[in-house]
């Protein structure tokens, strides 16, 4: 790499467009080979770097920003930010960034098709037509439930959980809403606020959309489950660990629930296996966000906040405020 440009790393692959984009201003140094890097081969990859594009599947820790002097920004491609110690971002003068809502409606798109696809089992029913067993047309057959006119709870009401609760006035449901506390009421719309038990108990069907943190570890667990209704759907489009997996697949297994919809998993990509054996549940492989057009707003405001760090200009979507008088230049 040459001395004096900017050197920036890519973690995984994107557009080839993009990493052009960024070889026109930068030393770029990404990862065509697209293989997820350990902890030891990310240190190596960003070792000499001015600035990184990173994805949820990166660990930036204190660790890591050691092994990296040079490192001004960390830009991840996505708006979770859990994978990313940001106090050990800040005590090292690392701005830290996000891609907060051009994911939104996507994501909320997403968390429709599997709430939809669960309530109406059509993972199960076209299994069954590509194993050949419709044989004929039953009275009873392949029973789902009901969404039109029915009640939706939202745990976690951001800018997605907000998103899918505009798309449930086309269904005629009921809102009800968990957050840490109830927003203005501009915001929460005619979403009516609960207690996360009064919310499980009350909504036919419950969508969960809070970022993970230690506070919402298993937000979602035995406990909890069993206070929802046996014919209720549970989406998860948060990210795994806020739903306790092992207590989900017990739940599902004894028709405690009616069905889940699961885009994030618990040590994912590696999810249960029990899940697999479950005729009631619809897996993806944490694609909520995954359209062309939002791929690329992903991309293109996670460059542009690296761009903004590295030439000296404050992000718009910057996660540690505090850092900025005192980062590295
Ligand atoms: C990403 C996501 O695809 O934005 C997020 O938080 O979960 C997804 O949109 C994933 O994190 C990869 O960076």
């Amino acid at each position: 790499m040459s001395e004096n440009r900017l050197r920036v790393a890519v973690t995984r692959r994107i557009f080839p467009e993009l990493i052009d984009f960024l070889r026109a201003r930068y030393e770029v140094r990404d990862n065509q080979a697209d293989a997820p890097l350990s902890p030891q081969a990310l240190r190596e990859h960003l070792r000499d770097a001015d600035g990184v594009l990173a994805t949820g599947g990166d660990r930036i820790d204190a660790a890591l920003l050691e092994a990296c002097p040079r490192l001004k920004v960390v830009s991840n491609i996505a708006v979770g930010y859990n994978n990313i110690d940001l106090d050990a971002c800040t005590a090292y003068g690392v701005a830290a960034t996000n891609t907060p809502d051009v994911l939104n409606e996507a994501t909320a798109d997403h968390a429709w098709a599997l709430l939809l696809a669960a309530a109406r089992r059509v993972g199960e029913a076209e299994r069954f037509v590509r194993a050949g067993q419709w044989k004929r047309w039953e009275f009873e057959m392949l029973m789902g439930a009901d969404l039109y006119g029915r009640t939706l709870g939202i745990v976690g009401m951001g800018r997605i959980g907000r998103a899918i609760a505009r798309r449930a006035q086309g269904f005629a449901m009921r809102v009800l809403y968990h957050n840490r506390k109830p927003l203005p009421s501009e915001l929460a719309g005619a979403a009516e606020y609960r207690s996360l038990e009064v919310l499980l108990a009350e909504a036919d069907h419950v969508i969960v959309v809070v970022p993970y943190s230690p506070q919402t570890h298993h937000l979602i667990g035995a406990r909890e489950l069993a206070r929802m209704k046996p014919s209720a759907v549970l989406v998860n489009i948060a990210r795994g660990g806020v739903v306790d997996d092992a207590a989900l697949v017990e739940a599902l297994r004894a028709r405690r629930l009616f069905a889940a919809g699961l885009d994030v998993f618990e040590n994912e990509p590696a999810l249960n296996p029990a899940f697999l054996a479950l005729d009631n549940v619809v897996l993806t492989p944490h694609i909520a966000s995954s359209t062309r057009a939002t791929r690329q707003a992903m991309a293109d405001l996670a460059i542009r906040n690296l761009e903004d760090v590295l030439a000296g200009r404050r992000p718009a979507a910057l996660l540690n405020a505090e850092v900025w008088d005192r980062r590295r230049r």
